[in-house]
């Protein structure tokens, strides 16, 4: 059965993973995907107290390929990118250096690169697992501790849209066990996005999928509407949050909200995360964020995200401000990488360690 051959190859992916003693090295893609799958491997080596390095790149080149066999790292993991350039990854690297984290479709199914591939196993690549869930299964092969990863492996599917029609296959195990280990929490919400940022007003007025006429991009009538509620304007701290109400106004708020919307669909599946704090609470926010980070040559902040490093989140609160509202969903694809900054030697510094922009990079 699929399952178990690709519980199977991950096993051996892991035994790899676990043989080495010297960095690794784990090139991802610089979408939310790629960058909560690298985060998810990077937290196991770390607790493994293995040396890694992650680079976040926008894509592969045969030239940045080339530069990647001259490296000395002992196992080179690519996530979510590399699938559909098995031929050409495999004529300049040996296969041997090379470990696979990718769900796309591969241009060589029989590829030994191509073992840990979804198309192998059964599995549909756009629907039953993302990279980010990949990865996850390698961190919990390496240690059952990992499972604390389990919301970073929904962040990864979440950007990857693959939970719109509900999940299956292993995105569906990852989402029920986050649930039982009560580190994700689901319910059914207004489709509002921004529900641990924006006050309950804010909401409500700049909202993209929800349209209530007279309140929808109507700050008075968005007020009016509030009141009518019987919810206050003003909270503890400026506008009243989300948080703030309570499980009667939120109940009001979402009935009333569902009868006067006037475009389908106007509830939606939230998924969050209890442990968490402030906008990484919301699986949504987080993508969209992961996402913004890695089109705006901030990938390594991303990855210190992922990896619960407190100032690459205060950081990234700062900047999301003033991107959040061109980037409303995490597929949006409004945000594109300078291309000309790319080649900038110039550094960025976080937490002590310097990342040079042209690769994002996060060591240990
Ligand atoms: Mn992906």
């Amino acid at each position: 059965m699929s399952r178990e051959t690709f519980l199977a190859a991950i096993k051996d992916a892991a035994d790899r993973i676990d043989a080495c003693e010297g960095e690794q090295l784990i090139i991802a893609d610089l979408d939310a995907d790629g960058i909560a799958g690298a985060a998810i491997l990077a937290s196991a080596l770390e607790r493994l107290g293995k040396p890694y390095q992650v680079q976040i790149v926008p894509h592969l080149t045969n030239r940045s390929v080339k530069r990647l066999a001259e490296k000395d790292a002992e196992l080179i993991i690519l996530v979510d990118i590399g699938a559909t350039h098995l031929k050409e990854i495999s004529s300049i690297l040996p296969e041997e250096k090379l470990l696979l984290v990718d769900h796309h479709y591969p241009d060589d199914l029989e590829s030994p690169l191509a073992t840990l591939n979804p198309a192998n196993h059964e599995m549909d690549g756009s629907k039953d697992i993302c990279s980010a869930t990949m990865a996850y299964f390698l961190a919990e092969d390496l240690d059952t501790a990992n499972e604390d990863l389990t919301p970073l492996a929904l962040v990864g599917i979440i950007a990857d849209a693959q939970e719109k029609d509900g999940f299956q296959g292993l995105n569906e195990e990852i989402v029920m066990l986050g649930k039982d280990l009560g580190l994700v929490e689901e319910e059914e919400r207004l489709k509002l996005f921004g529900y641990e940022r924006r006050s309950v007003l804010g909401l409500m007025i700049g909202s993209h999928d929800l349209k209530i006429e007279g309140v929808t991009g109507d700050p008075e009538g968005a007020k009016a509407f509030l009141q009518e509620l019987g919810i206050p304007l003003e909270g503890r701290r400026g506008q009243t949050r989300y948080w703030e109400l309570s499980d009667e106004q939120k109940e009001l708020l979402f009935e009333e909200g569902k009868k006067r919307a006037t475009k389908e669909p106007a509830v939606a599946p939230y998924y969050s995360f209890p442990k968490e704090r402030g906008m990484f609470k919301d699986a949504r926010q987080y993508s969209t964020l992961l996402n913004a980070c890695g089109r705006l040559e901030k990938a390594n902040i991303g990855i210190a995200i992922c990896m619960g490093d407190e100032s690459a989140r205060r950081e990234s609160s700062r900047f999301f401000a003033t991107i959040a509202s061109s980037c409303a969903m995490p597929t949006s694809g409004s945000l594109k990488p300078n291309e000309r900054s790319m080649s900038s030697s110039s550094s960025s510094t976080l937490a002590g360690i310097s990342f040079p922009t042209s690769w994002a990079l996060f060591a240990r």
